[in-house]
């Protein structure tokens, strides 16, 4: 019944008719060659895949808006408080497949393009992921944006719109090389630009003070240069119905033409004021967590930001409401501190362009913001030159000095802080240069800060805001990461999904706590087979990928041992290679008992500018060269290095592990979202107890987890009391003779000396004490094999791994943020 009341609403909301958007397989055929003609001007024989490609986007884009059309009408007529998502990265992943399922219309869809002799999965090869984020931060923006639209809250993401994302990995020699991103080279379908929504953006120059005649002093802002940012809308349709959009700005030059610098006949410079304009958005910064003081990234920043507060406060006041009210309708999360300069250009807008008080802004500002940070490394935590700031944002700048200026004095009246407090908590760092400590603003900017995992959580109020947490206990709040099991089970692990189907039901992908019924066939060995089969044929398939890839063959029946995530030392991914060498010397000496044979595969890009990490690219290249070409351990180990790891490489590597290897120094990551994309898909995880590695082995149980390493307080405690790695390196003969290894020229015969820095590294700093782990490390793996020889009991082990997975559905982490932090509910459709 609610079905018919929807589709009549539908019918009058949206002006086409039925027959255009219908779901049957006759409709979607006849759509999609409509398109496929008026769309794109072809006919079925003089196509290119492309075009098919493009013609079933936009079949489905008519779909997405006509549902569309309702969310909106409801949101608005309803009045209902919604949030918006503040980030300068997301990781969509390839859309057809996810708004296939999420419209239902997955096999109707498949047979209308078989009926044309079109291969619907040699579309879904096509699509160019949009790879407009890094990693980890990117990715867990875009699992919210799916969660938010599924659990019908009214959304909107906002970001920047890069031309170019991140970078493509190719691997030469075995160096990692950069190509540069060309996700808009055949058009981009799922986006709608609205050139009618767009804002203006200033940069630079001065600022002026004038009294008004009411005798209050007012400023202006006389800018140096001038940009506009033009919406480009993508939509994000939820799982079964709600639609959330995804609204990224894109730099253009205010006047396409600067006719003053034309008329006096400097056609050049007149079109390079329009080059120099678009450069804000023209390029992602691809070093994850540590960036130095790039005044374009300072840019990209605030003309994000601006155009973001701008266009919410237009869609406020546009409803009839007051500026005042801001803060009742509308939550802004802020992803880590990159769009942490919203809190000085909210108070601007408030202040300088509508007039209101400080106090009453400054009220509206705190109610609104929220801050997740998402990193301690000291090295990512963003801090802006004075100097930078003044220039890029004068009138910023005054007001962070204001905003900071009645922040301390309240520490000194109302908390007697003392002055070395003060120092630590000002937004001013002011030892060795002026700095901007962007995490203080958006401490002090926000009513609600979080971190990503119970550990984390923990340790932001014990270090990093410590000083803040003593004073506003009730600031701060845990919410754990999830991901979404939309993409990352439906979409990506097809029969798994369907196994899981048959035996809870259909209804698991937005109850994940579901899956809790799949510990009834743990035991269930016909259940267990099938679940081996099923990993099985994963495993073929990745196997058939890097084939085509690489070249090289994999046996799908060895253990695949698998670390996909950016490559960085504190995830070390060099200790999975230590001990990668370890097995293969010890192999060789025929002195390895306990072992399975075993696919070690790695997947990650590394920093453009990070010397380290591309060393460790190196090293696994020539590690797996020397095991691959080595004859005698042919049947037992291989070492794969698939280049170019983005969303796409993702989806058909987490199905296909057995074995997920979450290994960063303890302390480190603050949560890791991979670790769930593993575990989801039953993998057994080994790994150290950091980040949601500690609420994962709670809820899938100790001994369905591999735990090795020293503890957060254990690695403290060795560090303060004089951490000496070279005097283990002289007590652990296998871990001396596996560093000599690496400078012994087996790896590098033309260069010995190319791994020395790495090897040096970590005989004396060992900054992330792989060496304090490494035998640790190694008796665990051993207890790997041993259970790997059981094969029903490691399967047993893997689905109470799903089974117990529940938690970590993003769908969690959004009712989570909705309760404690902004306060909204869904919107009713009826
Ligand atoms: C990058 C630059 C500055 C500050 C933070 C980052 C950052 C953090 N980029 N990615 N992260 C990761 O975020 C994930 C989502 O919360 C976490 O799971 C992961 O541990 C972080 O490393």
């Amino acid at each position: 019944k609610d079905e018919k009341r929807l589709n009549e609403k539908l019918s009058v909301l949206s002006p086409a008719g039925s027959r255009r958007v219908g779901n049957s397989k006759e409709d979607i055929k006849a759509s999609f060659l409509e398109n496929l003609f008026f769309g794109i001007g072809r006919i079925p024989v003089l196509t290119t895949p492309h075009d098919l490609y493009t013609a079933l986007a936009m079949t489905v884009r008519d779909r997405i808006f006509q549902k569309f059309v309702l969310t909106t009408e409801t949101i608005s007529r309803q009045d209902a408080r919604g949030v918006a998502y503040l980030s300068a990265e997301y990781l969509p992943g390839p859309h057809l497949a996810n708004n296939l399922l999420n419209l239902g219309i997955t096999p109707q869809t498949r047979e209308a393009m078989e009926e044309l002799d079109i291969d619907l999965d040699e579309l879904f090869d096509i699509e160019e992921e949009p790879g407009l984020g890094n990693g980890g931060l990117g990715r867990l923006a875009s699992c919210y944006l799916d969660s938010l639209a599924t659990l019908g809250i009214p959304a909107i993401a906002y970001g920047i719109r890069y031309e170019f994302g991140i970078f493509d990995q190719m691997i030469k020699d075995g160096w990692q090389v950069e190509l540069t991103d060309k996700w808009l080279h055949y058009g981009n379908p799922w986006e709608v630009v609205r050139p009618e929504t767009a804002y203006e953006v200033k940069f630079g120059g001065r600022t002026e003070y004038s009294k008004g005649p009411d005798g209050k002093l007012s400023v202006t802002w006389i800018p140096g240069s001038e940009v506009k940012g033009t919406a480009y809308d993508t939509p994000i349709l939820g799982y079964q119905g709600n639609g959330a959009v995804l609204r990224l700005w894109r730099a253009e030059a205010i006047e396409s033409f600067d006719f003053a610098a034309f008329n006096l006949g400097d056609y050049y410079r007149a079109v390079e004021a329009k080059m120099i304009s678009e450069n804000i958005t023209k390029v992602l910064y691809p070093n994850d967590q540590a960036l130095g003081g790039k005044e374009l990234r300072l840019k990209q920043q605030y003309f994000f930001v601006t155009c973001s507060l701008q266009d919410i406060m237009h869609l406020h006041l546009t409803q009839g409401r007051r500026i005042e009210q801001l803060h009742e309708k509308f939550a802004i999360q802020l992803n880590d501190t990159h769009p942490a300069i919203a809190v000085a250009e909210l108070m601007r807008l408030l202040v300088d362009v509508h007039q209101v008080e400080w106090e009453k802004a400054w009220h509206v500002t705190q109610n609104c913001f929220a801050y997740t940070n998402h990193t301690l490394l000291p090295e990512a935590l963003e801090k802006w030159p004075v100097q930078l700031f003044e220039k890029v944002l004068p009138r910023h700048l005054e007001i962070i000095y204001e905003i900071n200026h009645r922040f301390l004095e309240e520490l000194r009246t109302r908390y007697a802080c003392d002055d070395a407090q003060i120092a630590r908590m000002s937004i001013i760092e002011e030892s060795g240069g002026r700095y901007i400590r962007m995490a203080h603003l958006a401490t002090i900017g926000s009513h609600k800060v979080n971190g990503v995992s119970a550990m984390h959580s923990e340790l932001l109020k014990k270090e990093v805001l410590h000083d803040f947490a003593v004073l506003s206990p009730e600031k701060f709040c845990n919410i754990t990461n999830g991901i979404t099991p939309r993409r990352f089970l439906c979409i990506c692990n097809p029969l798994l999904a369907a196994l899981i189907d048959k035996h809870v039901g259909i209804d698991w992908p937005t109850n994940l706590e579901r899956l809790k019924k799949l510990e009834d066939f743990a035991d269930d060995t016909s259940f267990q087979k099938e679940w081996m089969d099923i990993k099985y044929k994963n495993k073929q398939n990745l196997s058939s990928q890097i084939l085509r890839q690489t070249g090289i063959e994999l046996d799908p029946a060895m253990l695949f041992d698998i670390q996909a995530k950016r490559i960085h030392e504190y995830k070390r991914q060099h200790l999975k290679v230590l001990h990668i060498i370890s097995l293969y010397l010890r192999l060789k000496k025929g002195e390895l008992a306990n072992f399975s044979p075993c696919t070690f595969i790695f997947a990650g890009k590394a920093a453009p500018g990070y010397v380290m990490a591309k060393l460790i690219i190196k090293l696994i290249n020539c590690v797996a060269e020397l095991i691959n070409r080595d004859a005698e351990v042919q049947d037992q180990m291989k070492v794969i290095f698939l280049p170019d790891f983005n969303v796409k490489k993702a989806q058909s590597l987490y199905p296909a592990a057995d074995l997920s290897e979450q290994i960063s120094l303890a302390g480190m990551e603050a949560s890791g979202t991979g670790n769930m994309k593993f575990a989801l898909n039953g993998a057994l995880t080994i790994g150290t107890l950091d980040g949601a590695n500690v609420e994962i082995r709670q809820e899938v149980g100790e001994e369905n987890f591999f735990v090795f390493g020293h503890s957060v307080e254990q690695a403290q405690a060795a560090k303060s009391s004089g951490y000496h790695p070279f005097d283990i390196y002289q007590q652990n003969q296998l871990l001396k003779e596996v560093l000599d290894f690496l400078i012994s020229g087996a790896l590098a015969p033309e260069d010995t000396q190319l791994f020395k820095p790495l090897y040096e590294n970590l005989l004396y700093q060992d900054p992330y004490m792989l060496l304090a782990d490494f035998q640790d490390y190694v008796d665990c793996q051993e207890r790997v094999y041993k259970l790997w020889l059981d094969p029903g009991e490691w399967t047993r082990k893997s689905i109470l791994n799903v089974a117990r997975m529940g938690k970590f559905s993003s769908d969690r982490s959004i009712k989570d943020y909705s309760d404690m932090i902004w306060n909204v509910k869904p919107i009713n459709l009826m």
